[in-house]
Order: C-alpha cells, then sequence, then structure tokens
C-alpha cells in the first residue's frame, strides 16, 4: 500500500456529452482526492506519444481523429493504491462489456468512445502525470485532504 498519483482522461465523447463533473463527482465521492485539473486539445505529437502502444493499429487514424476533436480534461487523482482503485472504477476497454457500476459501464457504449482513460501502472502512472502536468503539481499528495480517508496503517 502506498499513496500514489495516477492520470485520468476525460475524453472528447464525455465532455461533449456533459459528463465532466459526473466523473469527477465519482472519483470525489470515493474519497480520492483531485490534485490538478487541466482543459487541453491534443495535438498529433501529444497524440503519437501518449499511444505509443496503439500507432500500429489499422484503428489509430480514427482514434487520433475522434480524441482530436474536442477538449480533452486531464485530472491528477491521488490515494491509497489509486492506480488500480481508478482503473477498477473505470472498467474495461470495451463500454459494451465493461461492469454497469463503473464509468464506462455506466456512462458509454463503445470500444473508442470509452468516456476516460486512466494510467494503467504506477510506471506509467508516473509518466503520465508528467506528460500531462509538466510544470508538476502545485499540490502535494501527502495532505490531510488525501491521508484522512485511510486508518494511519494503511498509509
Ligand atoms: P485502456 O484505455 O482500457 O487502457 P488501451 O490502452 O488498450 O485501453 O487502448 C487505449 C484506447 O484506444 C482505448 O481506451 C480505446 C482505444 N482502443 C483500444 N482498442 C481499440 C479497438 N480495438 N478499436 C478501437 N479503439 C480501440
Ligand atoms: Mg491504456
Amino acid at each position: 500500500m502506498s499513496i500514489e498519483t495516477t492520470l485520468v482522461l476525460v475524453k472528447p465523447d464525455a465532455v461533449a456529452r456533459g459528463l465532466i463533473g459526473e466523473v469527477i463527482r465519482r472519483f470525489e465521492r470515493r474519497g480520492l482526492a483531485v490534485l490538478a485539473i487541466k482543459g487541453f486539445v491534443f495535438t498529433d505529437e501529444l497524440l503519437r506519444e501518449h499511444y505509443a502502444h496503439l500507432a500500429d493499429r489499422p484503428f489509430f487514424p480514427r482514434l487520433a481523429e475522434y480524441m482530436k476533436s474536442d477538449l480533452t480534461v486531464a485530472l491528477a487523482i491521488a490515494g491509497v493504491d489509486a492506480v488500480q482503485v481508478v482503473r477498477t472504477m473505470v472498467g474495461e476497454t470495451n463500454s459494451r462489456t465493461a461492469q454497469p457500476g463503473t464509468i464506462r459501464g455506466d456512462l458509454a457504449v463503445s470500444v473508442q468512445r470509452n468516456a476516460v482513460h486512466a494510467s494503467d501502472s504506477p510506471e506509467s502512472a508516473l509518466l503520465e502525470v508528467a506528460r500531462f502536468f509538466p510544470d508538476g503539481l502545485s499540490v502535494s499528495p501527502d495532505t490531510a485532504r488525501v491521508c484522512d480517508n485511510y486508518a494511519t496503517d494503511e498509509l
């Protein structure tokens, strides 16, 4: 167990459907802490970096077009084991088979337009938080706002 900071993106389909607040609300209600928020539009360069593992897939051009189509909202979210907790809340990649109760299972019906991105490991969380918040975070995850939601032996 350790306090982690993970990266969530509210993708253009969720932004277009007015779900920025709904996504943030779910993490806040759970007891995770939002440390930073930023709205931006993906460039080709940032997309190639963020989705490097998918660059050779046939669907990549369509994915890139969609990801550039509107605002994306980046969130840095902190908590104990936050990477795994957030991935579980997000649900599986295909929204049609994602469990009800998960963000994708409740808020999306598509594989590509699946509402949110979340870092898939502590290593990628470190890279991705730095990628989308290159100036660093102005709030430390080591604060009462994060820690008060746990017993001291969980920290
Ligand atoms: P995840 O977002 O669950 O971590 P991923 O990293 O494998 O999944 O893929 C990144 C995104 O790319 C995913 O959220 C939606 C899109 N994607 C993945 N597989 C796809 C496919 N077979 N067809 C269309 N889009 C796909
Ligand atoms: Mg992924």
